[in-house]
């Protein structure tokens, strides 16, 4: 008998900078909804560090487009963890680590996650959980604070959160990891 995850959660993939639009781009790769298919698929599908630069993977909670216009993110925000190019051999770990992180529930607030981004750029990798409550601080500050310890591993600790929406005011917050 499988184990069952208390969420479905969709792994997505995309690439940007061709000529189709970021959103055509975008593809599901699979879902799952226990912690067997979860390997399954985590086993099947190439590392971050693997990927070329402009790739992205998603995973996010079944039926929440990775996009900030998607009504749960809408009013949400990020926080973000830049991994250096000299930090590749950590990326893995940390993607992880927050995969674990999220589809084990370990925030005592993952009702507000919606999910989290990896993003290979020609300069750095990000990684991103998503949230979706800007202006829950104290949901926000816990998150926060779990992905400190997600990344504790690497030699710089600062996770930065921002709302999605650009226009201001927009709300910052920093976190600087234990060493
Ligand atoms: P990014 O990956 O957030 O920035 O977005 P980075 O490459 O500087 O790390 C890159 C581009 O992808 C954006 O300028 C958008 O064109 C597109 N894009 C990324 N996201 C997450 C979204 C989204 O949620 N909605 C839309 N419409 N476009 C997006």
């Amino acid at each position: 008998k499988k184990r069952k995850l208390q969420n479905t959660w969709t792994l997505w993939g995309v690439t940007s900078g061709s000529e189709i639009s970021w959103e055509d781009n975008l593809s599901e790769i699979g879902s799952f909804n226990t912690v067997e298919d979860f390997w399954n698929l985590y086993y099947s599908t190439e590392s971050p560090s693997k990927l070329q630069a402009g790739c992205d993977y998603m995973l996010f909670k079944k039926g929440i487009r990775p996009m900030w216009e998607d009504l749960p993110n809408k009013h949400g925000g990020r926080w973000t963890y830049i991994v250096y190019k000299k930090d590749t051999t950590e990326l893995d770990i940390i993607w992880l680590d927050v995969l674990l992180c999220l589809i084990g529930e370990a925030c005592d607030n993952s009702d507000q996650i919606c999910g989290a981004f990896v993003r290979i750029r020609k300069k750095v990798n990000k990684v991103s959980v998503w949230t979706n409550s800007y202006d829950d601080n104290e949901a926000v500050m816990e998150i926060g604070q779990k992905l400190c310890e997600v990344v504790s591993l690497s030699s710089k600790k600062v996770l930065k959160f921002r709302q999605h929406q650009n226009h201001k005011p927009y709300v910052t917050f920093e976190l600087l990891a234990k060493p």
